[in-house]
C-alpha cells in the first residue's frame, strides 16, 4: 500500500516524517534520569541511536514481508546487548540490571521482535549457561553466543503443555557414552536459526534437567511456525528430536527441577517489563506529535478533552510502569527481587503498553491502521508479549498466590 500512486496521503505523509524525526525524544515525567547513572543512561542512549539508524528504516518492511533481519545480530552483540549481565571473562558486558532493562526499553522501542532475538539469546540461553553451567560450558558456548557467532534457542514449551510446563513429555535416557533425546517443543523463537538449544527435559527419574543440544546433530530440526499475525520480524518454529544424541558433558550440571527454566524467565520477564515501556513509549510519542499536528473542527485533535484524557493516561500509565521497573531492577541488582514482584511488573507493564497502542490507534483515526504509523505493529507484537513468559492470567495468579498463600495451580 506505500508504493500504491492511487492512494494520496499528503497531509499525514507530513505527520509522518514529522513523528519520525521525533520518535526517539523519549519522555521522563518524573525526571527518572536523576536516579540512573552515567554508565546506564550511556547504553540506553547508544541503543536508541542504533535503533534509530538501524531497526527503524527497515522494520515496517520486515513486519509487513515476514522478513527476518538477521544481520541485525552483529550490531546487538557490539552494543553488548546479548547476555549484558554475562561477565566480561565469558563474553559479556558485566552491566547491571537496570542497564540490561534499559537496553530492552530501546530495543523494544523499535520492535518486540528485535528485542525478542536478545532476550532469548541472552536471558533464556546464556543466563542458564552461565548459571548452572560447567565451567567447560561456560568457555565453550558464552562467548560464543555474546558475539553472535552462534545463534542460541530455548525449548520449554511443548505442543501440549504452555502454561504448565511441569508436565513436559520430551524426555532422555542413558544411551552409554551419550543422552538420546526425544520429544517435541513448539513455539520457540529463533529455532529455526538457531546452532544450539537449551532444551528441558526430563531424566528416567522424571527430573526436569537442561541439555545444550547441536541442532546440527541427527535427528535434530526445527520447523518454522508460519502464519504468525505478530512479531513477524521474529523467526519461531518447532524443536522435534528424535533419538537425538547429546553428549554428556552437554547436561547443564547445577540445576534440577523446574526452577531451572522458571528462574531463567524470570531474568526474561524482567528484561519485557522494561521491553514493553519502549514499544508503549513509541506509541505514545506517535499520537503525542499527531494528536498536536492533525486539525478537525478547526483545532488540533489534542485540544479536545477526550483526546487530552487519552494522552494524560497514557503518559501517567507509562511513568507509573518506569518507576515499577527501575524499582525492580534496583531489587534485581541487590539480588532480592522475588519471581512475583517480576510477574507484577512483567504483566502491569505490558498491559499498559497494549493499552496504549490501542488508545494510540484510535487517536490516529483511519491513519492508525496503516503501517505508515508504527502502531498497529506494536499492538499485534504486544499480543504475543502479553502470552509468552508467561500469560497474563497466569502472572495474575502468581501474585493472587503470592498474596493469598493459596495455590490456584495445584
Ligand atoms: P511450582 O511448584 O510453583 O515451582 C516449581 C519450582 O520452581 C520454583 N519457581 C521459580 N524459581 C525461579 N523463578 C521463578 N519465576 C519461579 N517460579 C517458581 C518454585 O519455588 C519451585 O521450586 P522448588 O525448589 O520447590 O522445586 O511450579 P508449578 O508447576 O506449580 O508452575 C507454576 C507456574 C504455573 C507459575 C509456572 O509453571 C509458570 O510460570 N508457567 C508459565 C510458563 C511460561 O512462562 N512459559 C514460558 C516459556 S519460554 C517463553 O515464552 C520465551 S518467549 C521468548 C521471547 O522473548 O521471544
Ligand atoms: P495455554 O497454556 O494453552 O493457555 C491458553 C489460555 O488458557 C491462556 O489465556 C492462559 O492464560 C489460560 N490458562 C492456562 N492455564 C490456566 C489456569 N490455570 N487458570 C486460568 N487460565 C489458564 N516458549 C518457549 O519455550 N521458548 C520460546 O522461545 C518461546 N517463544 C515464543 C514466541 C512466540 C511468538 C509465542 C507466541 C510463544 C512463544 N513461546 C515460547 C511459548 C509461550 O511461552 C506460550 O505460548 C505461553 O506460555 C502460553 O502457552 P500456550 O500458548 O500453550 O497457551
Amino acid at each position: 500500500m506505500r508504493d500504491n500512486p492511487n492512494i494520496i496521503l499528503t497531509p499525514a505523509s507530513e505527520f509522518k516524517r514529522a513523528a519520525k524525526q521525533d520518535r526517539f525524544q523519549g519522555h521522563d515525567y518524573y525526571a527518572l534520569d536523576e536516579l540512573l547513572t552515567t554508565e546506564q543512561k550511556m547504553a540506553r542512549d547508544a541503543m536508541r541511536e542504533w535503533v534509530r539508524q538501524e531497526v527503524s528504516p527497515i522494520i515496517e518492511d520486515c513486519f509487513e514481508f515476514n522478513k527476518h533481519p538477521l544481520h541485525l545480530f552483529k550490531g546487538l552483540a557490539e552494543l553488548g546487548a546479548l547476555g549484558p549481565t554475562t561477565p566480561t571473562q565469558y563474553g559479556g558486558v558485566g552491566a547491571d540490571d537496570i542497564t540490561y532493562g534499559l537496553m530492552m526499553q530501546e530495543l523494544e522501542r523499535g520492535d518486540s521482535g528485535i528485542r525478542s532475538a536478545a532476550s532469548v539469546q541472552g536471558s533464556l540461553v546464556m543466563y542458564p549457561i552461565y548459571k548452572f553451567g560447567s565451567e567447560f560450558q561456560r568457555k565453550k558456548y558464552l562467548p560464543a553466543l555474546a558475539s553472535a557467532e552462534m545463534i542460541g534457542c530455548f525449548g520449554l514449551t511443548e505442543p501440549d503443555h504452555g502454561s504448565n510446563p511441569a508436565g513436559m513429555t520430551t524426555h532422555f535416557v542413558d544411551g552409554g557414552d551419550c543422552y538420546i533425546l526425544n520429544g517435541a517443543k513448539m513455539w520457540i523463537t529463533n529455532s529455526p536459526i538457531a546452532d544450539v538449544a537449551v532444551v528441558w527435559a526430563k531424566d528416567e527419574a522424571g527430573e526436569i534437567r537442561g541439555l545444550i543440544v547441536d541442532m546440527h546433530a541427527k535427528g535434530a530440526s526445527a520447523p518454522e511456525i508460519h502464519g504468525k499475525l505478530s512479531l513477524r520480524a521474529s523467526i519461531t518454529g518447532e524443536l522435534v528430536f528424535e533419538d537425538v544424541r547429546v553428549p554428556k558433558e552437554n547436561l547443564l550440571p547445577n540445576v534440577k527441577g523446574l526452577k531451572g527454566p522458571l528462574s531463567c524467565l524470570s531474568k526474561a520477564r524482567y528484561g519485557i517489563a522494561w521491553g514493553a515501556i519502549g514499544a508503549g513509549m513509541d506509541c505514545y510519542d506517535s499520537a503525542l506529535r499527531y494528536s498536536l499536528e492533525r486539525e478537525q473542527f478547526g483545532r488540533p485533535l489534542g485540544g479536545f478533552q477526550l483526546t487530552q484524557k487519552k494522552l494524560a493516561e497514557m503518559i501517567t500509565e507509562l511513568t507509573k510502569a518506569q518507576l515499577l521497573a527501575w524499582r525492580l531492577g534496583t531489587l534485581m541488582i541487590a539480588d532480592k527481587a522475588t519471581p512475583a514482584q517480576v510477574s507484577m511488573a512483567k504483566r502491569n507493564n505490558v498491559q499498559i503498553a497494549l493499552q496504549i497502542a490501542r488508545e494510540a490507534r484510535q487517536i490516529h483515526g483511519g491513519m492508525g491502521i496503516t503501517n505508515e504509523y508504527p502502531i498497529m505493529r506494536h499492538m499485534m507484537n504486544l499480543e504475543t508479549v502479553l502470552t509468552y513468559e508467561g500469560t497474563h492470567d497466569i502472572h495474575l495468579l502468581i501474585t493472587g498466590m503470592d498474596v493469598t498463600g493459596l495455590n490456584a495451580f495445584k
